[in-house]
């Protein structure tokens, strides 16, 4: 494959794989704003990155179980109603590199930034599907269709040299309150290459695996998607199962992302003089589930106390209120005061009190993905 045109990036990404290019902000960098800055947004890769240099020739192919196949221009596609949903996207493989220490993982490593919320500004999916004359809230199509394929104009060596494909149920797409987005937008600007330039779905509330960048086709079809990273990836697989006895067929690809919290202020060891802490993160979760609590203890677990969370900065978040951004994280802030060694441990609770799980042993799982195991920093004092 050809990485000879590879966008320019941030010198301080971490990166957790060159070729193709994955790479995560530091710590701090990703609790710095509630918006995510384009730069440090996470940059999850399966291929070299393409290029659309001309932007009145691309279009997007609708085809599949429907009368008439059309292909969208961007004309197309900016003439429709414009939408901003802040989203968080979250990779799956998200703190797979502490999943590894229990025991090894398959996968690119990374620490607890694949992660990022933006604005992403775009047409609604359902208003491109109604285009091509595909009805709001439909759950099946009179052709049998009742999945939407999107597939890219990237090339992967998981797919033997095709395109990254995923897809997601009709009902979600033509859900208008699903806010599936075709987004040529992020914070304002022009979508850029590594996020997906010049189009790409944001799927809310589910693992990134499902939001397609670099859209070339959308197929609707009656089966999901076939591709690799849907039947032979981004499944969660429990812990007795290993590559010697796996069975792809029997697990669902996941979709939601469960509830995750991350310290981002500390690192995973933490030298310091006794003294106040100051001790920041997020908390997000799938589904449009708001975040209900955040749990953090200064005595490895033992007691807990409530962390200030916030979106909008300043304004304190309540988890039911109408005016948050339903598919976004949450950021989160608490003070203590340390005399001695310890772990501090944060852990979040959903909306639907979904609690994340004590240790990563319980959760472990081959790929080594969904990692939302309390979160631990070892502090030591010293200098
Ligand atoms: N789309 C294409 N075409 N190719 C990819 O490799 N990676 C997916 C998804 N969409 C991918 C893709 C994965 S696994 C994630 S987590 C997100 O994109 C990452 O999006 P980002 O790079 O904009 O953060
Ligand atoms: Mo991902």
């Amino acid at each position: 494959s050809d990485y000879t045109n590879e966008p320019s990036r941030h010198p301080d990404l971490v990166v957790n794989s060159k070729e193709p290019f994955n790479a995560e902000p530091r710590r701090l960098h990703l609790v710095s704003s509630y918006v995510t800055p384009v730069e440090f947004f996470y940059k999850r890769n399966h291929g070299p990155i393409p290029i659309v240099d001309d932007i009145d020739r691309y279009s997007v192919t609708v085809t599949g179980l429907i009368e008439n196949p059309k292909d969208l221009y961007m004309k197309d596609i900016w003439k429709l109603p414009k939408y901003f949903v802040t989203a968080t996207l979250q990779c799956a493989g998200n703190r797979r590199t502490a999943m590894s220490k229990t025991r090894k993982v398959k996968g690119v490593g990374w620490d607890v930034a694949a992660i990022g919320n933006a604005v992403w500004g775009g047409a609604k999916l359902a208003d491109v599907l109604e285009l091509i004359g595909i009805r709001k809230n439909s759950n099946v199509l009179p052709s049998g269709g009742k999945h939407v394929e999107f597939i890219s104009i990237d090339k992967c060596k998981e797919e033997n040299g095709g395109p990254y494909k995923a897809s997601i149920p009709l009902s979600q797409a033509t859900n208008p309150e699903a806010d599936v987005l075709l987004a040529y937008e992020m914070n304002g600007e022009t979508l850029n290459r590594d996020h997906g330039y010049p189009l790409r779905v944001i799927v809310p509330g589910v693992i990134g695996a499902r939001s397609v960048k670099w859209l070339d086709c959308i197929n609707i079809a009656a089966e999901e998607c076939q591709g690799f990273f849907v039947q032979r990836d981004y499944k969660m697989f429990p812990p007795s199962v290993d590559w010697d006895n796996i069975k792809w067929s029997t697990r669902r690809p996941q979709m939601d992302f469960p509830v995750q919290c991350a310290i981002c202020s500390l690192a995973d060891v933490h030298m310091m003089k006794p003294g106040k802490i100051k001790i920041k993160g997020y908390a997000a979760s799938g589904g449009g589930r708001g975040i209900e609590r955040i749990d953090v203890s200064v005595d490895g677990g033992k007691t807990w106390f409530e962390a200030s969370k916030f979106q909008k900065p300043g304004v304190p978040y309540v988890s039911d209120d109408a005016s948050n951004d339903k598919w976004a994280w949450v950021l989160f802030e608490a003070e203590a005061e340390i005399s001695q060694g310890t772990d501090i441990v944060a852990k979040a609770v959903d909306s639907a009190a979904n609690v994340q799980p004590e240790n990563v042993a319980v959760i472990w799982n081959l790929r080594g993905i969904l990692n939302t195991s309390w979160h631990r920093i070892n502090v030591r004092i010293g200098h």
